[in-house]
């Protein structure tokens, strides 16, 4: 099984999944959530969720943080994307936005719990271990590309292209 990024050839790896992440961000603070079901419950992360069939990956964004939030998000910049290769085989490819408004007032779900954050007291302990690497990135619109193996919910490996 793989340990190290470079050990897998990233130039024929297939993602089972396509996703989106959606961070707004307005006034020094990040719209979270408390994720109530699918891949990583429990844990705080932006809305998002995987591709509908003939979507892009921002009709995806939107719908994702309409759905879980019942806002529509504005203003949307594709500023990273992770692969992320989970050694019981599952392999997910997530592209990264951030938007800088929005419309309607953030509201629980049925999927998610929304938390508004100062950008400096960011809970990273509660979410996912590579969230640290890039979500600062993200927030100052900073272009990145991670690599990551995942062993369930540890970072096994990880390397990131910026800008
Ligand atoms: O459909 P579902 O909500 O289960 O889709 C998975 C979501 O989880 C999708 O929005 C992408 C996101 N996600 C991962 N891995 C990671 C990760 O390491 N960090 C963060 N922040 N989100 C992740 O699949």
């Amino acid at each position: 099984m793989w340990e190290r990024t470079d050990e897998i050839d990233w130039s024929s790896w297939v993602a089972a999944d396509i996703a989106t992440l959606v961070f707004v961000a307005t006034e020094g603070r990040v719209l979270l959530i408390r994720k109530k079901r699918g891949l990583g419950a429990g844990k705080i992360n932006g809305p998002g969720g995987r591709l509908e069939p003939g979507e892009t990956p921002q009709q995806c964004a939107v719908r994702e943080v309409q759905e879980e939030l019942l806002i529509t998000p504005l203003e949307l910049l594709k500023v990273g994307e992770g692969r992320f290769q989970f050694l019981d085989g599952y392999a997910i490819h997530v592209h990264v936005f951030r938007a800088d408004a929005y419309v309607g007032e953030p509201t629980e779900t049925d999927e998610a719990i929304p938390l508004w954050f100062d950008q400096a007291e960011i809970p990273y302990d509660e979410m996912w271990e590579d969230d640290e690497i890039w979500l600062p990135l993200l927030l100052a619109g900073t272009p990145f590309a991670g690599r990551f193996i995942f062993d369930g919910d540890r970072m096994v490996d990880h390397c990131l292209e910026v800008g």
